[in-house]
């Protein structure tokens, strides 16, 4: 799918910054720290729904090396990290549905199953 092991570990990290711009957008509109906009809150957490599909196909073999956070654990126990990879699709659907009822209360709990989710693969599989 890719060239070389450079575009798919690029092809991640934008997938990746694609969907923390949108996700962060509602992140932040549920922690009161940007005005809530039932419309972009909606709009912005369906992308981040679509795009949240989209990195795992740059964690292929031999894309463990260059310029990446990303441990070596993600290639040795992969089961485990597709676990987090699925929960955190599961967990980014579920708040594009909330968004899109324009509840902000069922926006902010599933925002923290979402961060939870991100934040949960990062402390096992991303290195500081
Ligand atoms: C973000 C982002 C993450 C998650 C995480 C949630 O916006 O960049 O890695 O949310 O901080 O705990």
């Amino acid at each position: 799918q890719f060239a070389k092991a450079e575009d798919a570990i690029k092809y991640r990290k934008n997938a990746l910054f694609v969907m923390q711009q949108n996700f962060g957008r509602v992140a932040g509109m549920a922690a009161g720290k940007i005005p809530f906009d039932a419309k972009v809150a909606a709009e912005s957490a369906g992308v981040a729904d679509f795009v949240a599909k989209l990195p795992w196909a740059g964690f292929g073999p031999g894309t463990d090396k260059g310029e990446t956070k990303a441990k070596a654990e993600i290639w040795t126990d992969k089961a485990k990290f597709d676990d987090y990879a699925n929960k955190m699709q599961a967990e980014m659907s579920k708040l594009s549905a909330a968004a899109k009822t324009g509840n902000l209360e069922n926006i902010k709990l599933a925002v923290n199953a979402t961060g939870g989710a991100c934040k949960a693969c990062h402390d096992d599989f991303r290195s500081k």
